[in-house]
């Protein structure tokens, strides 16, 4: 019985999902905007946005920038994919950044961004993605928005309740989604149950550099971790984990894993377990781990292959670990500014759930367990309740805040992003989103201290948004103006890939300290040519490395001979420009990678394999002067057995 109510929920949900369409044309008109509306999200030429947001790129594996208000698209930041745009994950320096225990692995899955924290505030300085598919969890340096540090989490697997960081950026924190064998070996899949183990990763962050160390990784039961907020002001030291699951089915999932009238938020409270750890506690494993750095001096990623973690049982931590009962398998996880409340998302629900941190600690105190699960101390869902927003939406699936107490969940059955009051729980406003609305993003909505005068919606379906192009659409988004009492849509645009979350910051807080160019006298990268005077090729076997500079228009040197087939040619071109914004490039005909985007002062290397014979041409890609074209040079290939003697023009 109860299996068939589950797929009378789902058939409804299709049918909802199905006429998304029509009821969108109808709403289309709706969109309509009169002109004062429209220029509240308007940017005059040349004048900047008030806020940066970071919208993660899904399964394009970046992240884009754009400008809030405006909805203008600044850059990609490449991040787990090769990016051609710039040569990241083509060019030696940044290939290591993308290796892993499984090799070279040139894509993922990138979903939830999350900007460094002072206290509880953005503080500007990194920005963190996971990536979903190869669990990985990255830095991104907001001087350079080029991404500075990647780290394999080995035991994990979809890890998609990442990343997410606490207060002041301790950790970041990454939650597996489907759980796996620990260690991984060869069992048969129907003994799941009991046996498999979903991994909670702690990644600690260094408060000068921002270099990750992973300390230890709590061996939770084998649910599904969906998603995760940090506790904040009260609530500071713990973490919060939405599962679904609990079941633990392994087939037919959308209906096997849907029994369960409740699933858990699993409370953690990670300065307990850290003790533990610190204590001498936990187990070392034997694993393997990629950790890949990216070196600003020398311009060099470096990748290490780690072979230990710490796992952390948590039945041997008493009071660590809770979970607490929250109806149809909720997504979101997410904690009010106050960190007072933690919101469920029940996405098979028309409700939200809110328990209470006081409550929680409350029955903690008097240990009022409703049993347990694998050990694991259950609380009283009537005791921890807060309260339920009756909200008459379907499909809640994300929340933010402003700073005066109100909340904003996305429903994606029903379309449409909602307002509500912390604490009364009623209902102040909706709006309809175009269409089928996933995350939202509100600057700073996730931290103590939110900057609420827009939310961005993120949407999984455009239809008829845009005009059409083919079969696929980019996904749409739309930009609200919250800073009246009703939430108004002033403007939408298309995104790229998929953006599941976004965050978002003032302006001000980055944009004095973008970084505009490389100095050239700080570079330390081994075959940097500081001086064009020490261009040069060298042989060394079958290698040959290039050491070439470039300024406006001249490659130096410009014209090779005495390259032969079955050479690897190295070109290590240093950008000798000055100025801000004028970046060379490279690309040399026949080349099996990329073109290479070199800024000003910066080294980067580019390795091509001659096959053929002749005479081969390479060319700066970038519009850099009117003489542009004219920057391009010459390398002579002769036979592998040939005496050609290695020559070089230096161009004077
Ligand atoms: Cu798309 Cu946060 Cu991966 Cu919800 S998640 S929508
Ligand atoms: Cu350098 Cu074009």
């Amino acid at each position: 019985m109860k299996k068939f109510n589950v797929i009378l929920t789902l058939v409804a949900i299709m049918a909802l999902l199905s006429s998304c369409g029509n009821q969108g044309q109808k709403s289309a008109s709706n969109g309509a905007l009169s002109s004062s509306t429209a220029e509240k999200a308007y940017v005059a030429p040349g004048e900047h946005d008030e806020f940066y947001a970071f919208l993660s790129g899904g399964y394009s594996g970046n992240i884009t920038v754009y400008g809030l208000p405006s909805g203008r698209m600044f850059k990609e930041i490449p991040v787990f994919s090769q990016f051609p745009t710039s040569g990241y994950g083509y060019s030696e320096e940044t290939k290591p950044m993308l290796n892993t225990s499984f090799g070279f692995v040139p894509w993922d899955d990138a979903h939830h961004p999350d900007i460094s924290q002072t206290n509880g505030e953005l503080d500007g300085r990194w920005i963190f993605i996971n990536g979903n598919n190869t669990p990985r969890i990255a830095r991104i340096d907001l001087a350079t928005f080029e991404t500075a540090e990647i780290i394999e989490l080995p035991n994990s697997a979809g890890n998609h309740s990442s990343s997410f960081i606490t207060e002041n950026t301790e950790y970041v924190v990454a939650g597996t989604r489907f759980s796996v064998p620990v260690p991984q070996r060869d069992m048969p899949i129907s003994e799941y149950k009991g046996n498999f183990k979903g991994a909670v990763s702690f990644i600690s962050v260094a408060p000068d550099t921002g270099r990750f160390n992973l300390e230890f990784q709590l061996m939770m039961p084998g649910f599904n971790y969906d998603l995760a907020h940090p506790g904040r002001g009260d609530s500071h030291g713990w973490m919060f984990f939405s599962t679904y699951n609990t079941e633990e089915a392994n087939t037919l999932m959308e209906v096997n894993s849907s029994q369960n009238d409740k699933d858990f938020i699993a409370a953690i409270n990670w300065k307990k377990i850290e003790e533990y750890v610190k204590g001498g506690g936990g187990t070392k494993m034997a694993t393997e781990y990629a950790h890949n750095v990216y070196d600003e001096e020398s311009h060099m990623g470096t990748s290490t292959m780690k072979n230990e973690v710490i796992t952390v049982d948590p039945t041997k931590v008493p009071g660590a670990v809770f979970f607490l009962p929250t109806p149809k398998s909720p997504h979101g996880c997410d904690v009010d500014p106050t960190g007072q409340y933690i919101i469920g998302n029940g996405k098979l629900s028309a409700d939200l759930t809110i328990h209470s941190f006081d409550n929680m600690l409350a029955a903690i105190e008097g240990k009022k367990f409703d049993g347990e699960a694998y050990g694991i101390p259950i609380l009283k869902f009537e005791d921890v309740l807060a309260g339920v927003v009756k909200s008459g939406g379907l499909g809640p699936l994300h929340t933010e805040f402003d700073e005066k107490g109100n909340a904003y969940t996305t429903f994606f059955i029903s379309s449409e992003v909602v307002k509500w009051k912390l604490g009364t729980w009623e209902v102040l406003d909706r709006q309809p989103t175009f269409y089928s609305v996933g995350h939202l993003m509100i600057p700073g909505g996730n931290s103590r201290k939110p900057f609420g005068k827009y939310v961005v919606a993120m949407n999984k379906i455009t239809k008829d948004r845009y005009l059409p192009t083919g079969p696929e659409m980019e996904h749409s988004a739309q930009i609200y103006d919250i800073s009246g009492d009703k939430m108004q849509l002033i403007y939408d645009f298309p995104t790229h890939g998929e953006p599941h979350y976004a965050a978002g910051c003032p302006a001000d807080l980055l944009k004095t300290n973008s970084k505009k160019i490389y100095r050239l006298d700080e570079n330390k990268h081994p075959y940097a040519v500081l001086n064009p005077n020490d261009a040069k090729v060298v042989r060394d076997g079958k290698e040959v490395h290039v050491y070439m500079s470039t300024i406006r228009s001249h490659f130096t040197p410009d014209n090779i001979e005495g390259i032969k087939v079955g050479d690897k040619v190295y070109f290590h071109i240093t950008n000798h420009e000055q100025d801000f914004d004028v970046p060379h490039g490279f690309s040399m005909i026949g080349q099996n990678t990329s073109e290479l985007l070199i800024m000003p002062g910066q080294t980067k290397t580019s390795v091509w394999e001659p096959k053929k014979v002749g005479v081969w041409p390479f060319y700066c890609t970038d519009f850099c002067s009117a003489l542009h074209q004219e920057m391009q040079g010459y390398v002579r290939v002769s036979p592998a057995n040939s005496s050609t003697p290695l020559t070089y023009t230096l161009g004077e």
